[in-house]
């Protein structure tokens, strides 16, 4: 078989390449290990940057995000028994996020490709990439009625996650790893209740951190800090809403935290990960198979997103014979990938409480928060990198 492009993987980074590719008339046949209900089920992202969400709008993609998204001009920051609001509108000259979960840009990404005569093909196995220094890589796969597959390309695009099998394709001495792990986890539920909050709510407590975020107008979405090696069977679902209730507890106010029934739990290591470059021979690699951010900065997704906006047209450039674009694509993309970076691991260590800190840790982060809460400077900090820096150039 032949493709212009191999695409290994439909997250949000595989299925929208394919997406641009094909407004650029290129073709392109993407490999997925899951199912497609599985993919469209997996609880992830809530938050997309204003150019995350201009770029889907310029794409044909955001039907649906227009009508069910919400629109966010800030966040609150609370520390100390106070609940301080970072005015994003104001500070950036009216930008803002979009609550839309990860599940449905990749359901409304699934549709479009599949509508339009897209090859996606979900449930394969053993998938390879192969020949990635010569000018035709090569795909292999065997497809869920256990053929395998050959396919003949002109590149390939890694999109296949942290735990996907195309970094690890790259021979390691030509990479640099920049890595840590941070001692601490997520809880995150999923609660059928209104959310009791406008916009996400992001605590500092002694406790360790919580965040408060939603999905729609009856659905919250609430994480709590937890240990690093923690079992979920540990943490029953009155332990959880104990341990929220606590760490959003407002004194002297009459704000409530609303309850309703557990949809969905879950468990996230935290990690800061950076792969370079993003790029061998005809293999070119986007979203978290490169790069992965712990969650506090809401920037993975958008990171994936801002990747293939560059991507998509380096890859329709080198199908005309212009390789410029596709040698500049890593550097370009790993500008806006250590930002990203630099911002998640602030907010992360400036809002957990690390195991074993004492109090002149605590006393750091409160006065750091404090600046943040009371200085217009340390403020547009925050908006900025939160709404997306570099703006997309869209
Ligand atoms: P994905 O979504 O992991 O997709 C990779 C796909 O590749 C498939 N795959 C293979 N397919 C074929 N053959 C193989 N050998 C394969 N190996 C793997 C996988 O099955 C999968 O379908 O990566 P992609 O597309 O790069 O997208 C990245 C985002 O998913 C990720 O960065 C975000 O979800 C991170 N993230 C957040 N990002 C935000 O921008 N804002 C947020 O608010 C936010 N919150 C979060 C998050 C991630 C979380 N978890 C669970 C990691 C909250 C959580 C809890
Ligand atoms: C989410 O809604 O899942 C979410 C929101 C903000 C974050 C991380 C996750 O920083």
């Amino acid at each position: 078989m032949r493709a212009q492009v191999g695409i290994v993987g439909a997250g949000p980074a595989g299925l929208l390449l394919s997406h641009l590719l094909a407004l650029r008339g290129v073709e392109s046949v993407v490999v997925e290990a899951r199912s497609r209900a599985y993919c469209e089920a997996r609880q992830r992202a809530g938050v997309l940057e204003d150019g995350s969400v201009r770029l889907l709008r310029a794409a044909g993609l955001a039907g649906r995000l227009d009508r069910q998204g919400l629109e966010h001009g800030g966040i609150y920051l609370q520390f100390a028994g106070e609940r301080h609001h970072i005015d994003f509108r104001a500070l950036t000259g009216g930008r803002t996020v979009t609550i839309y979960a990860q599940t449905e840009v990749v359901k409304d990404l699934i549709a479009q490709r599949l509508a339009q005569g897209g090859a996606v093909h979900f449930d394969v196995t053993d998938t390879e990439v192969d020949r990635l220094e010569s000018d035709k890589p090569v795909l292999r796969y065997t497809s869920s009625d256990g053929r395998r597959h050959e396919v003949v390309c002109d590149a390939i695009a890694g999109c296949d996650g942290f735990h996907g099998i195309c970094r690890p394709a790259i021979p390691r001495h030509l990479l640099t790893v920049n890595e840590r792990e941070y001692p601490y986890a997520w809880l995150g539920i999923l609660a059928d209740v209104p959310p009791s909050t406008d916009e996400l709510i992001y605590a500092h407590h002694a406790r360790g951190f919580a965040l408060h975020s939603l999905r729609s107008l009856t659905v919250s979405r609430l994480y709590l800090q937890v240990d690093r090696d923690v079992s979920i069977e540990s943490w029953p679902d009155e332990r959880v809403w104990y341990e929220l209730r606590t760490r959003f507890e407002l004194p002297g106010s009459r704000w409530t935290l609303k309850e309703g029934p557990v949809l969905d739990k879950s468990v996230t290591p935290m990690r800061s990960f950076v792969s370079a470059p993003m790029r061998y021979g005809r293999l070119f690699l986007a979203g978290d198979a490169a790069h992965i951010v712990p969650p506090t900065g809401a920037k993975g997704l958008n990171l994936a997103i801002a990747d293939v906006a560059m991507l998509a047209p380096a890859l329709a450039s080198l199908l005309r014979g212009d390789l410029g674009p596709a040698r500049a694509y890593s550097a370009a993309c790993l500008s806006r990938v250590w930002r990203a970076t630099h911002f998640s691991w602030w907010m992360t260590t400036m809002l957990h409480r690390a195991p074993g800190a004492d109090d002149m840790e605590a006393q750091l982060q409160l006065s750091q928060l404090r600046y943040v809460a009371t200085s217009p400077a340390a403020a547009t900090s925050l908006a900025e990198n939160y709404t997306g820096y570099p703006e997309l150039p869209i």
